[in-house]
């Protein structure tokens, strides 16, 4: 669809939600628009890689579950570098039962996500009971926020177009909890002048998974890739999300310095400035 020329700032000065506008104020204060995938499987490496780069990015996306060692404690020590380098945390569940079930893997388990997750997305598959389940939990929490997955970057997923506008309405009908979508394009009008706290108008945060600069072609199980550039400038998106080009990168703070120039470069043209 459409791309949205207001900047962050903007949009962190209209937005109804806690965790969107403070989001979009760690963006324009850290001038990074990078999301680290940080999909390693032993604390000590996630810990230090995300230390390493916490400087120069605005969210960092875990997936829990695929960690051998977890331990609580590995909660409080990623927490500390939420705070120490300020970015908020995205846990990629993915969410995709009835409501009942997501409220105890959202809320329980080992790893209790809504305690220490600014973050979190589901698919939309089972209904919007989904998200009223997922929402319930968080009612006695520090504001948490959800995504939901609109479409997929791999090759051959189910996601119709039929499906996307089924995400965004629900999406539109749940604007106190949903912020935004996991996509590759901006599935829902940009915000605007007429930007309403809820709604039909509301402002959606895009997050793009699926990005690489130059040089990274897919993998042999249907991952597709844009570049930055074309997420940002002709996509829309707001977020780039980007995983083994640095967690497998020799030297990943250059690398991460070379997505965020080319990532703020490429929002400060969207914007005209
Ligand atoms: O459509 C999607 C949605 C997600 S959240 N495609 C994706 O690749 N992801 C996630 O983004 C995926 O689970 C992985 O954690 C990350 C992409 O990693 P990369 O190594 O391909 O950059």
């Amino acid at each position: 669809m459409n791309f949205n020329s207001s900047s962050y700032e903007e949009r962190a000065a209209k937005h109804p939600h806690p965790v969107a506008r403070s989001l979009f104020e760690i963006m324009v204060s850290k001038k990074t628009n990078l999301c680290l995938s940080v999909d390693l499987t032993s604390s000590q490496e996630i810990l230090a890689l995300t230390d390493k780069l916490g400087p120069y990015i605005c969210l960092l996306k875990t997936h829990v579950d695929i960690i051998e060692d977890f331990d609580p404690d590995f909660i409080s020590k990623l927490s500390e570098l939420s705070l120490k380098h300020n970015f908020l945390i995205f846990e990629d569940r993915k969410f995709a039962d009835i409501g009942s079930t997501v409220i105890k893997q959202y809320g329980g388990g080992i790893y209790k996500i809504a305690e220490w997750v600014h973050i979190t997305n589901c698919h939309v598959l089972p209904g919007p009971g989904i998200v009223d389940g997922l929402k319930s939990v968080t009612r006695d929490l520090p504001p948490r926020a959800l995504l939901i997955l609109a479409e997929m970057s791999s090759k051959g997923n189910l996601l119709t177009d039929e499906y996307t506008k089924t995400a965004v309405e629900i999406a539109k009908n749940n604007t106190d909890f949903v912020i935004g979508f996991i996509a590759q394009h901006r599935v829902s009008e940009p915000s605007n002048d007429k930007t309403t706290a809820s709604g039909s108008n509301a402002d959606f945060i895009i997050m793009t998974p699926g990005v690489s600069l130059p040089g990274r072609d897919g993998d042999s199980f249907g991952q597709q890739y844009t570049n930055p550039e074309t997420a940002i400038c002709v996509n829309g998106t707001d977020v780039l999300i980007v995983g083994r080009d640095l967690f497998t990168n020799p030297d990943p703070v250059s690398r991460a310095k070379e997505y965020v120039s080319t990532g703020w470069n490429a929002y400060l043209k969207r914007i005209n400035k």
